[in-house]
């Protein structure tokens, strides 16, 4: 693409926002930074850039002035694509694409991609790591980088990419719906269940932006599926590509000899009927990490990394920041970190991997999802559920209606802490997996995570 001696404006002034403005400064266009929060700090957003980059910040609605001979306009991930303003670009006959489409348009090399409601960070960062350790066994990879949703935008790197370089990207629903070149040589969909449905609206139509994932994908290209979600299972038979399903469920073996798939034998995680890993000699834990090593293996096999490359590597691999995270014990309680649990199915898998009574912190924002399943899967090993955040009443009254009564209001995470330190006995656990995104109380998962860390350090 090119964009030298062009104007392009740049929606969002977030991570996304900032990487793609320098991107495209760096390969000479003009940029108008717009961001629709007009309390932020002109000054602050002006100090990330070098002193001749030829920006202009712009808070609140742009002018038709501004946008007069305006050649592109490039979303953040978090800009819905139906506000007024993406609207009256397409209008003015302004090319709109998402951030994750420009940094396409850069790439050079191998794209890895992951996307799913849940697993994806986990999932993302092991392929990383596989893919790094091959690199150091193999001539022909220079650079592994891992971006996207993961928290590293992808334009911080796509013009430094080359055909030697491989890029693994955790791709979310926000970032596919933007996408039109984006084409992931291998590429992984998880699992989909509801989640963003009060940006996505219906869940068809959910499912169908995830299904972009594989939108560029042709016959030499390969996506990751899993079996045992109906919805996944279901787009195997309609992807333009090689499809290598994972499954937790030991009978598919012996029904679909022909075809590619990864599935658990006896706790032994097997690729047809070649072992691959034992998952007690695994350092993760819980059944739905084992669907995740199932997706990172396929990945990396159809990529053609060899078996011991990715055995090892899954080996040693530790459990990712803020998923189901132990943090301390504090007077024989121990304390967890799942802020990434930011829906209810992610919740659920928090809470099935718990082994002792559990005080559990919940709520956040508002996405619009149901929470009744979530409650269900208390299963009686839940003993308090401490409230926070603007959902906090729809739980409450929520896990009522399913007989669950041990509910505590709390003013924000730090009470919420207390409130469980004080009525923890020894022997219980504390998780926080609010089962919500963290917006409205926190900047991001990472910041509401790291402040739990910091309130249980201090107890
Ligand atoms: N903004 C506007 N107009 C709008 C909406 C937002 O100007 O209509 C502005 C906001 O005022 C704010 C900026 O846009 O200043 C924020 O942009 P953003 O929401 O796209 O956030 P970034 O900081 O750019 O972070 C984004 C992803 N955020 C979202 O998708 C909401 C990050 O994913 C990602 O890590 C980062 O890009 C790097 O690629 C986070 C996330 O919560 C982790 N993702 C969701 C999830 O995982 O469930 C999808």
């Amino acid at each position: 693409m090119d964009v030298k001696g062009k104007k392009v404006i740049v929606i969002g002034s977030g991570k996304s926002g900032e990487a793609a403005a320098k991107l495209l400064l760096r390969n000479g266009a003009g940029v108008i930074l717009n961001d629709s929060n007009t309390k932020l700090d002109v000054g602050q957003i002006r100090s990330e850039f070098k002193e001749d980059d030829d920006i202009k910040i712009i808070l609140g609605n742009p002018d038709d002035s501004e946008l007069k001979n305006t050649a592109m306009a490039v979303l953040s991930p978090g800009v819905p694509t139906d506000i007024e303003l993406v609207g009256h670009m397409r209008e003015l006959g302004i090319d709109i694409i998402g951030e994750i489409e420009l940094a396409a348009c850069f790439e050079k090399g191998d794209i890895l991609a992951i996307t799913g409601t849940n697993g994806k960070t986990t999932t993302t960062t092991l392929v990383g790591e596989i893919m790094k350790n091959f690199a150091k066994t193999t001539g022909s990879i220079d650079e592994v980088y891992v971006v996207g949703n993961i928290g590293e935008p992808y334009t911080d790197i796509a013009d430094q990419t080359t055909e030697r370089s491989v890029t693994v990207a955790e791709i979310s629903s926000f970032q596919l719906e933007t996408t039109r070149s984006f084409a992931p040589k291998v590429s992984a969909i998880l699992n989909i269940t509801p989640d963003h449905l009060n940006r996505h609206k219906t869940m068809a139509e959910y499912v169908r932006v995830k299904e972009r994932i594989a939108l560029k994908q042709g016959k030499d290209d390969t996506i990751v599926l899993n079996y045992d979600d109906a919805l996944t299972r279901d787009f195997g038979k309609r992807a333009g590509c090689r499809v290598v399903y994972f499954t937790r469920n030991t009978d598919y073996a012996m029904e679909n000899e022909n075809e590619e798939f990864l599935h658990i034998n006896n706790g032994m995680i097997m690729y047809k009927d070649t072992e691959v890993i034992r998952t007690d000699d695994m350092l993760l834990i819980g059944t739905h990490n084992y669907e995740n090593v199932m997706a990172a293996v396929g990945m990396c096999l159809s990529y053609g990394v060899p078996l011991e490359v990715i055995r090892d590597t899954v080996r040693n691999f530790h459990a990712v920041e803020h998923r189901i995270e132990f943090v301390k014990t504090v007077d024989g309680v121990d304390y967890y970190n799942d802020s990434k649990g930011t829906n209810p199915d992610a919740a659920i898998k928090a809470v099935q991997a718990m082994k002792k009574p559990t005080l559990l912190i919940g709520g956040g924002y508002d996405k619009a999802s149901a929470y009744d399943e979530w409650i269900e899967s208390f299963d009686g090993k839940v003993k308090c559920l401490v409230l926070i955040g603007q959902t906090a009443d729809k739980i409450a009254e929520c896990a009522r209606k399913h007989g669950f009564n041990e509910i505590v209001m709390a003013a924000d995470l730090k009470e919420a802490v207390t409130i469980c330190h004080d009525r923890a006995e020894s022997g219980d656990a504390v998780l926080l997996s609010p089962a919500c995104a963290s917006w409205g109380m926190f900047k991001n998962y990472e910041e509401r995570g790291h402040k739990f860390k910091e309130y249980v350090k201090g107890l």
